[in-house]
């Protein structure tokens, strides 16, 4: 029975091992002893080049002097960073040679590591500061010490100073793109760069008055200046299909009708309103559209149901279904979350399913719409209640929205008075706790 060289240091498997590392392990035990083997006269030193190739090499061999052997790694064995390496030590100088047991370890990066989700997108209204922060860790003092930090702009160079946090005060249009921030390491000049982080202005992107009454054109009315202008497809016009609107004039769509924008999808967060009269009813009905996902005035297959569909992976419905012959305001609105939905201005139904708002086209030229369409808008971000309801009070006068019924609103007017207090009063010492109050 034989024993090899043990106690390695790195420890087999040890993750983060410092550049100038070195390495030493035990000289074999003779087992009749438990003592140091005093037939070893030197160690063999093998490891492969931390590749994937598990192949290993002799490095050098080093005269046994007692009950250590250590090696300076260097040369053309200098060693790599964030590289796991194999090695093994075999004893020489007994009848035969002692094969060592394969150990591994990591060596740690020289370069910061940077958090990947940082910095992270800002979405920010107009004159607002956007704010970018990096989270980097130096390897050497496993904090941010001795870090320097050079913020950029894609396309555009250095922007901001040496800080792990970029801020560009009142963000207008012009300050939309990428940034992301190059750290260093003071004391090697090593660097990594963070992801690339997108800067946008909240807004409305894209507003179809559709009040025109002549041509295939439907203007593009928001200030967004991307210009989104719907093109009325094949024998669809303005001249055969403007019907009145909820606010002006209106484009009436039939099952194989199209207006193409041409757009991106929007990621989430979004919100697309509009006004729909439903005219008729199919199999499914397709309001935004574009080859991945859609929004449905109605849900495939024949559900009736307002809904959104992943192509060719789901058809989800809301639990709300949209009346016949009679104007209605339709918002969803989706968030990384989930995608809400809100008719008339109140929020009526949720789904944990989301998509990226459909920007191709209105309608399919295979589909079933059949509505009376008015008032298209599409923003980047996600609409609060209060601003939902607005457009819808402002685009039907007379009517009002309750958002979100006040808390203590016992007479449900959506206003907190002395009408709710006298129902409180009147309930004053009315108790039902059993069995205190209650046989
Ligand atoms: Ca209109
Ligand atoms: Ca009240």
């Amino acid at each position: 029975m034989v024993s090899p060289a043990w106690d390695p240091d790195p420890e087999d498997g040890q993750p983060g091992v410092p550049m100038d590392k070195i390495l030493s392990w035990k000289t074999a035990i003779d087992p009749n002893t438990g003592l140091t083997n005093p037939e070893i006269t030197a160690h063999k030193l093998y490891m492969n080049d931390g590749t994937s190739d598990p192949t290993l090499t002799l490095v050098d061999t080093i005269t046994a002097t007692g009950d250590t052997g250590q090696y300076t790694p260097g040369g053309e064995w200098l060693i790599g960073d964030g590289t796991t390496y194999s090695w093994r030590v075999d004893e020489v100088g007994g009848p035969n040679t002692i094969t060592g047991n394969v150990w591994t370890f990591e060596t740690m990066f020289s370069v910061p590591t940077i958090d990947e989700a940082t910095p992270a997108d800002a979405l920010v209204e107009a004159n607002e500061d956007a704010v970018f922060t990096v989270s980097a860790v130096n390897p050497f003092t496993g904090d941010p010490n001795g870090l320097s930090y050079e913020w950029h702009e894609v396309g555009v160079g250095t922007v901001g100073t040496n800080s792990p946090t970029l801020t560009i005060e009142n963000a207008q249009i012009a300050d939309e793109g990428a940034y992301y921030c190059t750290v260093k390491i003071i004391d090697n000049d090593a660097t990594s760069d963070s992801r690339s982080a997108s800067l946008t202005i909240k807004r409305l992107i894209g507003h179809w008055k559709l009040d025109e009454t002549t041509g295939t054109t439907a203007v593009d009315s928001s200030p967004s200046g991307y210009g989104y202008a719907g093109t009325l497809e094949g024998a669809f016009t303005f001249d055969a299909s403007s019907v009145a609107g909820q606010v002006d004039d209106a484009l009436a769509f039939g099952p194989t009708d199209v207006m193409t924008f041409g757009a991106a999808d929007i990621q989430a967060p979004w919100t697309a309103g509009m006004w729909a009269k439903r005219t008729g009813t199919g199999i499914w009905g397709t309001l935004l559209f574009s080859d991945i996902a859609s929004l449905r005035l109605e849900q495939w297959p024949g559900t009736g149901n307002v809904g959104l569909t992943r192509a060719g992976v789901a058809d989800w419905s809301f639990d709300y279904s949209a009346p016949l012959d009679e104007w209605t305001h339709l918002v969803f609105v989706g968030t990384s979350s989930g995608t809400d939905l809100y008719v008339n201005g109140t929020f009526v139904d949720s789904m944990a399913n989301v998509i990226d708002c459909p920007m191709n086209a209105f309608g399919v030229s295979t589909d079933n719409l059949s509505a009376d369409i008015d008032d298209i808008r599409v923003y980047n971000y996600d609409l609060d209640p209060y601003a939902i309801a607005q457009i819808f009070v402002d685009d039907k006068p007379g009517e009002w929205v309750c958002v979100p019924p006040p808390k203590y609103d016992f007479n449900k007017d959506c206003i907190v008075n002395l009408a709710d207090f006298a129902e409180f009063a009147f309930q004053w010492m009315v108790c039902n706790s059993i069995p205190d109050c209650l046989p």
